[in-house]
């Protein structure tokens, strides 16, 4: 095994364990193949990467051929992040993807009306990105690959009913997530055993909190509640506490929009790179261009934590929103 492999290498593979359908374990290998250096020390791993995908895509063929479609569940990966809508029957998460993109899932007052996941792409701020909307979180109902898409995502919203058994509601969903070994991020340092479980940044959506009466609620929910996760009320019947929501969708994703500007010339400020939080300068230059990262010389850099046009060096780390131009 080649020593410099990425952090982004070892979470691929552990996704690449834990996937339960051809589809998902494909989408991992491929992940991890992105995340590999080319040098001739990774060679031999690329290789064997290569075999493994071209073998399962082999078999996923012949299931085709057999009669069977692509599942509906294997969605691909689109914008800059990939958000996923869970819980209970009835708790608002069709209506919440209809609000938030041009997706128009079937909503009804009777639970259990999703029965495939839909995706939508949102528009927060100037980045696009994917919210997908899952049929209820159900022992009886929820089939594995669910929860391979699950575990495909950047971020989870716990999506539980106000005016319902939100406790409970919470509860449920969690307790079958960690059947599935899917675990809330923010209790990783909670958990003694880590092998094999899937670690991912978790939002509560706190929905049909409707007007000022519902709040009262809310704050007893949350004063009751003794699970610590993030919490936020919102109301879809009226879209209350929106603009908050999707500033939160976007702070709990870890990213940072960084611009491109070129020597000489004004930033193009409608097309960000969307990196992670904590970037160096170093990666970014990465990320414009394969070969800039070992050319980068310096950057001027316009934003936080510097003075305008600043010269710094590659370990530098970038901030939401900086502007940035490359000297190679
Ligand atoms: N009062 C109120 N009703 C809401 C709100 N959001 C959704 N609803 C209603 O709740 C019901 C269920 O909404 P859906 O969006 O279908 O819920 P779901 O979680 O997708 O349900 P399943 O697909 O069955 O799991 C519908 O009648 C919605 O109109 C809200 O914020 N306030
Ligand atoms: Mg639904």
């Amino acid at each position: 095994m080649p020593t410099n492999l990425p952090p982004e290498y070892f979470k691929a593979d552990q996704k690449f364990r834990e996937a339960e359908s051809v589809p998902a374990k494909i989408a991992a290998l491929e992940e991890m193949m992105s995340t590999i250096p080319k040098h001739k020390g990774t060679d031999k791993l690329r290789a064997e990467l290569r075999r493994k995908i071209s073998k399962l895509k082999d078999e996923q063929q012949k299931k085709k051929g057999a009669g069977k479609h692509e599942s509906e569940f294997h969605i691909e990966k689109e914008g800059a992040g990939r958000v996923v809508l869970v819980g209970s029957a009835n708790v608002g998460k069709s209506s919440i993807l209809a609000a938030l993109t041009n997706a128009t899932p079937a909503i009804s007052e009777a639970p259990f009306s999703t029965w495939v996941p839909i995706p939508g792409m949102m528009l927060i701020d100037d980045i696009q990105i994917q919210l997908i909307d899952t049929p209820p979180l159900s022992k009886e109902i929820a089939q594995p690959e669910l929860f391979d898409l699950i575990r495909s995502a950047d971020l989870i919203l716990i999506v539980v009913d106000l005016q319902a058994t939100p406790f409970q509601q919470l509860e449920d969903s969690l307790r079958l997530l960690n059947e599935h070994k899917i675990i809330p991020k923010q209790r990783e340092s909670e958990s003694i055993d880590k092998r094999r479980i899937q670690f991912i940044p978790v939002l509560v959506i706190v929905n049909k909190d409707d007007d000022d009466q519902c709040d009262e609620d809310f704050k007893v929910f949350n004063e009751l509640l003794e699970i610590e996760l993030p919490l936020i009320p919102i109301s879809t019947a009226n879209n209350r506490n929106f603009e908050k929501f999707k500033k939160r969708i976007f702070e709990s994703l870890e990213i940072i929009r960084i611009y491109s500007k070129p020597p000489g010339k004004d930033a193009d400020l409608t097309k960000p790179f969307v990196v992670k939080k904590n970037t160096t300068l170093e990666e970014f230059a990465g990320k414009v261009h394969h070969d800039f990262q070992q050319k980068l010389k310096t950057a001027r850099v316009w934003g936080s934590n510097v003075y305008d046009g600043q010269l710094v060096g590659k370990e530098h780390i970038l901030h939401d929103k900086d502007i940035v131009e490359l000297h190679i």
